[in-house]
């Protein structure tokens, strides 16, 4: 395959409290911008972003934001469908954002069609001098839960990049996750029912 080649299009979630910064976080690793005033998010945001992996190969990224606020969430399970990878976004300047994300992983247990999507838990907001949790109890939670983990700031870019190449690498790494180039992956506005990881052809599935 040439090099820059797309190899395929992953769907990627972020998830979490309403407030973390999870729009902070797309908007720094899309557009690099960063907004003290970033406005709720209302229903779904969605960015398309291509990644160079390491071997060389282009990733086309979707990924989706979704709104932290119960009263803004919608579409829920159409959401979920078909993700490879998702970001659980917690703040470490408030304890109740992280004491939430049991609720958030079970809610992804109940809609997410693929048992071996890839998880990384991103503790956002470093920059802040008011520390509610601590990196030991992050890398904990993400140990039991076999999430990645890394630590970040949307406002000083510290950690965003590596966020999302980790979580892609990971998922490029796991079989039956993905498919390579020929077809164009997960298509933006899926909604197919059915993962297409657990279908005839694809290799690897351990189902
Ligand atoms: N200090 C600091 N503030 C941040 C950071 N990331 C986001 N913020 C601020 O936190 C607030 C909420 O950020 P959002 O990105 O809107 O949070 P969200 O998780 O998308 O919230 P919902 O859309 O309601 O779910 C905004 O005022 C941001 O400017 C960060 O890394 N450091
Ligand atoms: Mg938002």
């Amino acid at each position: 395959m040439d090099s820059g080649d797309t190899l395929t299009t992953l769907k990627i979630l972020i998830i979490g409290e309403s407030g973390v910064g999870k729009s902070s976080l797309l908007l720094r690793f899309v557009d690099d911008t960063f907004d003290v005033e970033q406005p709720a998010t209302i229903g779904v945001d969605f960015k398309v972003k291509s990644l160079m992996t390491v071997d060389g190969n282009r990733t086309k990224l979707a990924i989706w934001d979704t709104a932290g606020q119960e009263r803004f969430r919608t579409l829920t399970p159409g959401y979920y469908r078909n993700a490879q990878g998702v970001i659980l976004v917690y703040d470490v300047t408030k304890k109740d954002t992280f004491s939430r994300l049991e609720n958030w992983l079970s809610e992804l247990t109940t809609f997410a069609n693929r048992g071996n999507l890839v998880k990384m838990l991103v503790g956002n907001k470093i920059d802040s001098a008011k520390r509610e949790v601590s990196r030991d109890e992050g890398l904990k939670f993400a140990r039991k839960h076999h999430m990645l983990f890394i630590e970040a700031s949307a406002k000083t870019n510290e950690g965003v990049k590596t966020a999302f190449e980790e979580l892609v690498e990971k998922i490029l790494q796991t079989p039956g996750l993905w498919e390579a180039a020929g077809n164009s992956g997960v298509a933006l506005n899926d909604t197919r029912s059915g993962g297409s990881d657990a279908s005839g052809g694809s290799s690897g599935c351990s189902c």
